[in-house]
């Protein structure tokens, strides 16, 4: 504060920043609180990421998984994170002498909140109870702590009102954080013990990795299974809150819950899950044990009427997606409502307490997590979230083959390639490698566990030292060898032959 009586008081500039980020760490505090009771996603801070990444050209989106992978959303949140503090620095700063910027700086960040809170699809109006809290608490410590500091700040009561917002924003966000995880999926998860399938998937063989040579192992472990979804904050549902519902075009809307599903009897299949956005060589793809039941069976029991086209998802966090519905309907597909992965419940992320796994279609098309509703419908009747960004509306997974081993410098000589190579539901016929533009030398495969999974390969290739280039491409039962020309992974995924380079010496 200026001591100058002749000057309108003014407070100092780390004062006013303070005052902003004070008031903006408040606003998020009780807009987290209040979110725990009314939904999750409804905090603001979570709400406004969601909408980002709803309304993000496809481009952009397209870059930042190719930049961060999996991390993207922790790169979103961060970043998010770093323009709201500048921001609220700014806005204290504006505010040195009068509260009026600071506090239409909380309005706007309020609005913004509400806004993104009332467009997101799995929220309620009483939602935006949350973004409410956040506008209410945020103006409320702006105006007290603009107005404590200005009244001095070397007196008591403005630092003593400080840490009292500080320390009341803390508890308040901490609390919400724990109330909104004590729905305790994770508890849930586990009260739901091993999954035992009736008819189980056959053993897998010896022979049907090459991971000795590079490649992964056979079935991926689910803490390594690669993961794709646009969800900040990922659904906790327990058991006793979830159930399926199926509508639309059937004889009989059926609603089953999780002890329907859970006492039939189960089946379990290995499936290899692919991303659309892996690109040619990419990482976004997995290979799991599923434990389910047929939606062939679940389809049956509703009634599918004449004229439905596709089986529309729905998540409970919003997202949906639209399968052909002779995809699940036709039952040497094994389309499944899937319960367990590789022995355990779904882990959280991967969509507990169930998700959909339709063997060689995409997963944008097919792989609902945490789906909470199936309605049977046509494609002009209801768009899914992918086809709205421009995503195509058939997506059977393309046959591909990707170069794991070697890497970087081997010594000379006759040298090791080996990866993996996948044709959902086809099964693939060869793979062949070429070194250095040279022919096609066919290369080893594994031993074939199902049609539905990758296959590895290896080969053993001449180099002498320096430099050498290794190509790869598949063919598979149906005779289709892999295309050289290289197409973006949007609209329908990715082709070209994944290349790679590696010294000898
Ligand atoms: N609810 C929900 N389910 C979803 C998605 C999503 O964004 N939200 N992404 C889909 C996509 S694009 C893929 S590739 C698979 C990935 O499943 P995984 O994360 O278990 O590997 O989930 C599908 N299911
Ligand atoms: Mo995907």
């Amino acid at each position: 504060m200026s001591t100058n009586p002749a000057q309108p008081p003014r407070l100092s500039a780390p004062v006013a920043g303070l005052i902003g980020v004070i008031a903006l760490v408040a606003a998020l505090g009780a807009g987290h609180l209040v979110a725990a009771f009314v939904g999750p996603n409804a905090s603001p801070f979570f709400a406004v990421g969601n909408a980002a990444i709803d309304v993000t050209p496809e481009w952009l989106k397209d870059f930042a998984v190719d930049a961060f992978g999996t991390a993207d959303k922790a790169v979103l949140l961060t970043g998010m994170a770093v323009v709201a503090l500048a921001l609220a620095v700014g806005a204290g700063l504006a505010s040195r002498r009068r509260p009026a910027p600071g506090l239409v700086f909380v309005f706007v960040v309020g609005v913004l909140g509400g806004v993104a809170v009332a467009t997101r699809p799995d929220l309620g109006q009483v939602a935006l109870l949350a973004p409410v809290a956040s506008l209410v608490a945020g103006l409320a410590v702006f105006a007290w702590l603009h107005r404590s500091a200005l009244d001095g700040w070397h007196e008591s009561p403005a630092r003593r009102n400080f840490l009292i917002a500080v320390a009341g924003a803390g508890v308040a966000g901490v609390a919400g954080q724990l109330i909104g995880t004590s729905k305790d999926a994770e508890g849930s998860r586990r009260a739901v013990g091993p999954l035992v399938p009736a008819r189980t998937a056959p053993p897998v063989p010896a022979g049907a990795d090459f991971a000795k040579f590079g490649t992964p192992p056979f079935l991926t472990p689910n803490a390594d299974f690669y993961r794709i979804d646009t969800a900040l904050v990922v659904p906790q549902v327990r058991t006793e809150d979830w159930s399926l519902r199926i509508h639309g075009m059937v004889d009989r809307e059926i609603t089953w819950s999780w002890s329907d599903i859970r006492d039939r009897p189960l089946v379990e299949r290995i499936v290899t899950l692919c991303c659309v956005s892996n690109p040619v060589g990419g990482p976004y793809i997995s290979t799991a044990r599923f434990i389910g039941v047929d939606l062939a069976d679940l389809l049956d029991e509703a009634g599918v009427q004449p004229g439905a086209e596709q089986v529309f998802s729905t998540s409970e966090d919003g997202w949906t997606a639209g399968t052909p519905l002779s995809a699940m309907t036709d039952r040497g597909v094994g389309a499944m409502l899937a319960i367990g992965m590789n022995g355990e419940p779904l882990p959280i992320e991967h969509g507990f307490p169930a998700r959909l796994v339709v063997p060689g279609l995409y997963g944008y098309v097919s792989a609902t997590k945490w789906v909470r509703e199936l309605e049977v419908t046509t494609w002009d009747a209801r768009t899914p979230y992918w086809l709205e960004r421009g995503w195509a509306e058939q997506a059977p997974i393309k046959t591909e083959s990707r170069i794991d081993a070697p890497h970087g410098t081997v010594a000379a000589g006759q040298v090791r390639v080996a990866g993996i190579a996948w044709a959902q539901h086809t099964g693939i016929d060869r793979v062949e490698v070429s070194v250095d533009q040279g022919p096609w030398v066919p290369a080893e495969l594994s031993t074939e566990v199902t049609v539905d999974a990758w296959r590895m390969w290896w080969a053993e290739v001449p180099a002498a030292p320096g430099n050498h280039l290794v190509r790869v491409r598949a063919t598979d039962r149906s005779g289709y060898t892999q295309t050289e020309r290289i197409a973006d992974v949007v609209p329908d995924g990715a082709t070209g032959w994944h290349t790679i380079t590696f010294a000898a010496r």
